[in-house]
């Protein structure tokens, strides 16, 4: 059998522990964080270095076998499993987990794909420097996979999303072409900025084996607070309100329901520390300089002047500020605890955020009646976990309905979690043909085999036959 002797060819090339084929040992690599996409791989194969990774993609290449990236297995859109077909061929990279410079001067980390995020930023904060991305999966998510998805999270308002951090990139091409763009400059227009292809690819286009990333000078003074608003109209005036008084230094800013936080009370017993409201807000502001606590109880004064707060605590410890930020980061694992959901990942415009919740409530109410949603997210990007609980409901019945008012509100169906193969329908019907039709020219371009995590963004059935 063709993949008898590809599979001969690499245990050869990476040695016994660089593949694995025994089911039990392939589990954790089969099926995804949320268990909604299991999947039967061919083989898990780790190589060490981009020469080994090479050397996987070309033979997998040569035999005609797919393969799906893999790194810390925690992304939401089902795109690092493989199918259960048994044929596709996990690549993970978690050997591949070298920190390999840390420059405090010239503000840059180089590190592998496998490297944990956490890792990452313990790492920069030993150097005095800040590697601002931070998410609840940081302690299992890994550099390739933060790159791979372009991850978000909760520092986006003041750092941007991944791509805005990445200053260079090494990817394997399909073909196992090794391009090394591992540069650490601030400037370079010589030619088209490739790497952006890859950074939210999903695995489609090529493998990130290592990354040069951007750090910052780490804050020595930070603030976290936590607001109860009387809605979300409410909140955008919060968001005002503290830049007007925090300016630049507000590094999140979060929404959460009551429904969030209720979950968290009965599933972790993680009680809030302000009074009753359907609304809170998580804000955290941070500078290099001293002096922001001032600024943040002026701000908290001024917002519960106005009304657009109704009670409000600021951290005085850096414990205090963990037991606020545990409330907003067990909102996923009480979800998961509370049963199915089906998950959206959107954002609107910010000034629209509070008609788009009145709307999709609205909708849903009319088509879905009883549904209950867990909503919260990243206010000050525009962008909501919209997740609705609606026992025996199909994923596609309720997408539908969500997506329909992120449509006509001008929003995106996948604000920082990607596409992967769970919104591969929704981005199809949903965008543009002309923007479809540039996407798929340029994965025809690098992966004319479709062999680099098929079905994954774009349906198979949409590329040209091979
Ligand atoms: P994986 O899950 O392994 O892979 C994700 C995708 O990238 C797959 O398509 C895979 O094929 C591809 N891929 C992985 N590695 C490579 C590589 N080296 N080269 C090419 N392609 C690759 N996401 C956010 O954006 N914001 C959040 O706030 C956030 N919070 C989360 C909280 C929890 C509790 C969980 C479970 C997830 C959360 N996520 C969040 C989603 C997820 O953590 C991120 O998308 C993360 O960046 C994925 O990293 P990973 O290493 O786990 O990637
Ligand atoms: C977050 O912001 C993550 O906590 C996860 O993006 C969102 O669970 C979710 O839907
Ligand atoms: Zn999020």
């Amino acid at each position: 059998m063709a993949s008898a002797a590809l599979l001969a060819q690499l245990r050869d090339r990476l040695g016994p522990q660089g593949l694995l084929t025994e089911e039990a040992d392939m589990a954790g690599h089969a099926i995804d964080w949320r268990r909604l996409f299991p999947g039967r791989p061919l083989a898990v194969a780790r190589p060490a270095d981009t020469a080994a990774t090479a050397a996987v993609v070309d033979l997998c290449r040569r035999h005609g076998v797919a393969i799906v990236p893999q790194s810390g297995n925690t992304g939401m859109a089902g795109g690092a499993t493989p199918d259960a077909s048994g044929t596709e061929l996990v690549l993970s990279l978690a050997r591949m987990n070298a920190i390999r410079d840390v420059d405090p001067v010239g503000m840059t980390m180089e590190l592998e794909a496998g490297v944990i995020l956490e890792t990452a930023q313990n790492a920069a904060a030993a150097a005095g420097r800040l590697l601002p991305i931070s998410l609840a999966a940081e302690g299992s998510a890994m550099a390739g996979g933060v790159i791979a998805t372009n991850a978000g999270g909760i520092n986006v308002l003041r750092y941007g999303m991944a791509r805005s951090l990445v200053l260079g990139l090494e990817v394997v091409l399909p073909d196992g072409t090794v391009v090394n763009g591992l540069r650490r400059l601030r400037k370079d227009n010589a030619g088209y900025d490739w790497k952006q292809l890859f950074i939210g690819s999903e695995g489609t286009l090529g493998i990130v084996t290592a990354a040069v990333l951007r750090l910052l000078p780490a804050p020595k003074d930070k603030v976290t607070a936590l607001l109860s608003v009387p809605d979300p109209r409410a909140a955008l005036d919060l968001l005002a309100c503290a830049q007007d008084e925090l300016g630049d230094t507000i590094s999140a800013f979060e929404l959460m329901s009551g429904f969030s936080l209720r979950l968290v009370e009965t599933h972790f017993g993680l009680k809030r520390p302000v009074a009753d409201g359907e609304w809170f807000v998580l804000i955290e502001a941070a500078s290099t300089l001293s002096g922001l606590r001032d600024a943040a109880e002026a701000a908290l004064g001024r917002a519960l002047e106005d009304g657009f707060a109704l009670d409000g605590i600021v951290a005085d410890s850096g414990r205090g500020a963990a037991d606020l930020w545990r409330l907003r980061e067990r909102i996923t694992e009480s979800e998961a605890k509370e049963g199915k959901s089906v998950k959206h990942d959107v954002s609107v415009p910010i000034p629209l955020v509070p008609q788009f919740l009145v709307e999709a409530g609205e909708a849903l109410a009319a088509k879905l009646p009883g549904a209950r949603v867990n909503c919260f997210g990243h206010l000050g990007d525009g962008n909501l976990h919209y997740n609705v609980l609606a026992d025996g409901r199909s994923s596609e019945e309720v997408n539908v309905v969500v997506h329909d008012v992120v449509q006509r509100f001008g929003g995106s169906i996948s604000a920082e979690h990607g596409i992967g193969r769970y919104r591969v329908a929704e981005l199809e019907r949903r965008r543009a043909p002309a923007e479809l039709d540039l996407s798929r020219r340029i994965k025809t371009a690098l992966d004319p085999l479709d062999l680099m995590n098929p079905g994954k963004v774009l349906s198979r059935a949409s590329l040209p036959r091979k």
